[in-house]
């Protein structure tokens, strides 16, 4: 299965407590980071089994400490029928595997629910928006000191700068050439782009427990209703700030087109979906201060330049960091998220105008 041996399967099988024996197992999921299947046992039961990537997360153990404590906090707020997220623990207890092929966990496969790569209609992107909405809101109680930075600097953009530059000046796959119009555009934006980062650093921006990879593909809807289930995906979840989320959000969902569309004159950014999912997010998390609201626009900016950054370092890098399906797929990515920038500061005014319109339903 993708790279790991059939043997090797059946051993990281038997550790975990499946109610019966899993007959079946195959890759599952669109991801960039985790190997992900989908493990099928005997009863027809299913869940997802993941080998962690720890080339991205570097202290597994802090990772699924971070889970199990957000899972649990999770669960004791949740209301009558509400889904959260289950970790099905080893035959020994534990809540993931070490085992020489890596490390390995298992979910307890949420049924009826769909994952979406793009929203079929907007109500689809406006629950996805009261799903992470929500998450942040249960989680505003939560005691932060006690969860770890699993991926430091994560969303620290002028951290994401240096490592840009020192990986410019390397230039080590002889590609710099062929994207100088691309780095142009990283470099023209970089004073612009440590706004968040300062506002954090000032306390003038309040520091949240927040989701950090906030993919329409990270939320789970009900398959009848299509409502939101629940938040997934919780590698990422560390302190930050609520601009991160909202504006990771609005970076993919809002998007007419595909992370890595070829098409540019497809890729824009989608002003209704941009006010639906403002409206989700702002009703879902009322506690968002003046400050964090009058900001959404540039979360929504920042996070996209951030994004095509780390796709166009790991393309100069040699594309060891996301998994890429053809050559040029990381190119291809940077480019629909500098697209989306350049018809955001297009936008702007009537994005400010929104946040406003949308803001002031609220108060
Ligand atoms: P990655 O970090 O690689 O994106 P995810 O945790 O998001 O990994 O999982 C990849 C995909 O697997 C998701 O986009 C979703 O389709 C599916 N998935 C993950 N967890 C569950 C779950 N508990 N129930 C149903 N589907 C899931
Ligand atoms: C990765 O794991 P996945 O595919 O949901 C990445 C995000 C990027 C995203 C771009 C841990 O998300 O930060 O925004 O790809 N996750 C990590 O699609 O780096
Ligand atoms: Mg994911």
């Amino acid at each position: 299965m993708n790279g790991v041996d059939e043997k090797v399967m059946a051993q990281v099988l038997s550790c975990f407590s499946f109610d019966t024996k899993p007959v079946s197992w195959e890759p599952y999921g669109c991801g960039h980071i985790n190997l992900t299947c989908l493990v099928i046992t005997e009863s027809g039961r299913r869940y997802i089994m993941q080998r962690m990537n720890e080339h991205v997360t570097k202290c597994i153990p802090d990772l699924m400490k971070n889970i199990n404590l957000v899972t649990e906090h999770l669960r004791k707020k949740a209301g009558e029928g509400e889904t959260v997220l289950t970790l099905v623990p080893t035959v020994s207890g534990d809540p993931y595997l070490t085992h020489e092929s890596g490390c390995w966990r298992v979910y307890d496969f949420v049924e009826h629910s769909l994952c979406l790569q793009t929203a079929e209609t907007v109500d689809d992107f406006y629950q996805s928006a009261v799903a992470f909405g929500h998450f942040e809101e249960e989680l505003k109680d939560f005691p932060i000191d006690e969860l770890n930075e699993v991926i430091p600097d994560f969303h620290n953009t002028p951290n994401r700068y240096r490592i840009f530059h020192e990986v410019l000046d390397k230039d080590v796959m002889n590609r710099a050439a062929q994207v100088k119009e691309e780095i142009q555009f990283v470099l023209e934006r970089e004073e612009e782009m440590g706004t968040l980062q300062k506002l954090r650093e000032s306390g003038e921006l309040p520091l949240r427990v927040t989701h950090n990879d906030t993919k329409l593909n990270n939320v789970l809807l009900d398959a009848d209703t299509r409502k939101a289930l629940c938040v997934i995906d919780l590698d990422t979840v560390m302190p930050g700030l609520s601009l991160y989320d909202y504006g990771d959000s609005i970076r993919f969902g809002a998007a007419t087109a595909a992370e890595d569309e070829k098409d540019l004159s497809k890729v824009e950014m989608d002003l209704e979906k941009f006010r639906i999912y403002t409206r989700g997010f702002v009703s879902a998390c009322p506690g968002l201060t003046d400050k964090e609201l009058e900001l959404l626009p540039m979360g929504a900016k920042t996070m996209t330049l951030e994004c095509g950054m780390r796709f166009l370092t790991d393309y100069l890098d040699g594309d060891h960091y996301f998994a890429i399906h053809y050559p040029d797929q990381n190119l291809d990515r940077c480019r629909t998220q500098f697209k989306l920038v350049a018809d955001m500061e297009k936008k702007w005014d009537k994005m400010q105008a929104i946040v406003k319109e949308e803001c002031g339903r609220e108060k």
